[in-house]
């Protein structure tokens, strides 16, 4: 893996669409500007600055508040059909319900709209990327069931103020990221690690959320606004480690887990969490004693308004990794918790190009994989990729980069060929940016930010040349070299 086989050019669909990503905390800055809120993210940041690796905050970042005009100059410098962007639900809603606009906020997202289209790129907008009002966290934020009403109270103000204008919606990113990362561990923002409890009380709820709010876009709005709507879902592959029937059984749940548990309610036939899940969690929720499974049920009405909610399956892709299953470790991990409900042992093959991130490594055959796995279980739904991308720990000079994107679109190529309806492709990310926990340690940017500068200047990486050209050509070139960087 890892090489192409030849140096053939190869052709996308008509019709098939690039664009690129960001989300609002990571970029944008202005934390504390014209009547925004707080966040779970400036709380974290805020209170224990040791949690984050370089002790930093996203109180300024890309400065993106400022600098947007550049961002949409180097969305139109790249040939972007489109750019999938976040919104801050604090910068909207201060407190978080939506008693109190904050008309600053909506400006701000109207003047980025407006350039965007001015240029000729289309808005893809990302209501939720982890950045949840302060205020809605004291209640409780993902865990207390009434979060499904105010998020589509929100939904609805995102809807009565850009719905003109954009066409191309994403509920939640990354429901496990939101759920496990932010309440089963402390990876994530509000760091809650209630391990094994609330990362499922969390699922049920932003699933109920997102389909409620797909539903009032699809019986209000859609009529006269026209978009399309979906969620945006973090797909690993998982490969067992061995042929054995328990490798094999142990990767079939680290998938469920992983994605399944909100891809099956949403995109399969019978709806409802996956078979595995529902069984691995009541059963070791009976042993450990617990009245009742630490999984929450779905009522039939709620398996039924979740079933179909999205109009697109919205994959983000990175790697792969090998799963095998072994009793000796029984007790490895916390109990009870997400990883012993799974039960199964997620390694790494150092033999794969490894990234700047350590969760990260270039597997091409494992995203292409995912692409026929979805393809098979949910019944070929159309698949947009909203992120895919490669870490470095700087310079302009990005062959890994490069690399790793030609091989991805090579086996999405592959897919599609196959009868894979994918139809979007989405680099992570258009600039260098807060990466979390990693803080600015890692540089995902097809464009290099600055930020020991105020100017906080962007520069394009040699990728940034490649990338530009397959969209130019609609073909993917494995011999292309931009003369900028050419020898
Ligand atoms: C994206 O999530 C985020 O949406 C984005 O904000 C972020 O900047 C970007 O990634 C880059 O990190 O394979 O079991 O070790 C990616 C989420 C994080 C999911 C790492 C898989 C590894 C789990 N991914 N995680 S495992």
């Amino acid at each position: 893996n890892g090489e192409f086989l030849s140096n053939k050019i190869r052709k996308f669909p008509d019709g098939f669409q690039f664009g690129a990503s960001t989300s609002a905390y990571q970029i944008e800055g202005g934390w504390y500007e014209d009547g925004k809120g707080l966040s779970i993210w400036d709380i974290a940041t805020h209170t224990d600055p040791s949690q984050i690796k370089d002790k930093s905050t996203g109180d300024v970042a890309a400065d993106s508040y400022h600098l947007y005009k550049r961002d949409v100059e180097i969305a139109k410098e790249l040939g972007l059909d489109f750019y999938r962007f976040s919104v801050s639900w604090p910068r909207i809603l201060p407190k978080g319900f939506s008693e109190q606009i904050n008309q600053a906020g909506i400006d701000y997202y109207n003047n980025l709209i407006d350039e965007l289209l001015k240029n000729n790129i289309k808005p893809f907008l990302t209501m939720y990327h982890w950045d949840l009002p302060y205020e809605l966290q004291k209640l409780g934020g993902w865990v207390n069931p009434y979060i499904i009403d105010w998020f589509v109270d929100y939904a609805k103000v995102l809807y009565d103020n850009f719905g003109d204008r954009v066409k191309l919606w994403t509920t939640i990113n990354e429901p496990k990221q939101i759920c496990y990362e932010g309440y089963g561990s402390t990876l994530k923002a509000p760091m809650l690690n209630v391990t094994g409890v609330a990362e499922y009380i969390c699922a049920k709820n932003v699933l109920l959320a997102h389909a409620k709010a797909y539903h009032l876009y699809d019986e209000h709005y859609r009529k006269i606004q026209n978009g399309t709507i979906g969620i945006s879902i973090s797909c690993t592959w998982f490969e067992p480690a061995s042929d054995t029937v328990d490798d094999h059984q142990a990767a079939i749940d680290a998938r469920q887990f992983d994605w399944g548990q909100y891809a099956h309610p949403i995109f399969s036939k019978a709806g409802d969490f996956p078979l595995e899940l529902k069984r691995n969690i009541a059963l070791k929720s009976a042993e450990q004693g617990y009245p009742r499974s630490r999984l929450p049920e779905l009522s039939a009405s709620e398996i039924c308004l979740i079933r179909g909610s999205s109009d697109f399956f919205g994959v983000n892709s990175y790697t792969t990794k090998l799963t095998y299953r072994d009793a000796s470790l029984e007790g490895m991990y916390a109990v009870p918790s997400y990883m012993d409900d799974m039960a199964a042992v997620i390694i790494s093959n150092p033999a794969w190009p490894q990234a700047q991130s350590t969760w990260l490594q270039e597997v091409p055959w494992g995203f292409h994989k995912i692409l026929k796995e979805i393809m098979k279980l949910y019944d070929n739904p159309p698949v947009y990729i909203t992120e895919n991308g490669w870490s470095t720990s700087g310079g302009l000079l990005d062959e890994d980069r490069i690399r790793y994107y030609r091989n991805y679109l090579n086996v999405l190529l592959d897919a599609i060929e196959e009868g894979c309806d994918v139809r979007k492709f989405t680099a992570w990310t258009l600039i260098d940016n807060f990466e979390w926990k990693n803080g600015y340690t890692e540089k995902f940017g097809l464009y290099e930010v600055d930020f020991s500068s105020e100017k906080h200047n962007r520069t394009p990486r040699k990728s940034a040349y490649i990338y530009k050209e397959i969209i130019r050509t609609r073909t993917l070139d494995p011999t292309y070299e931009p003369e900028k960087f050419s020898v």
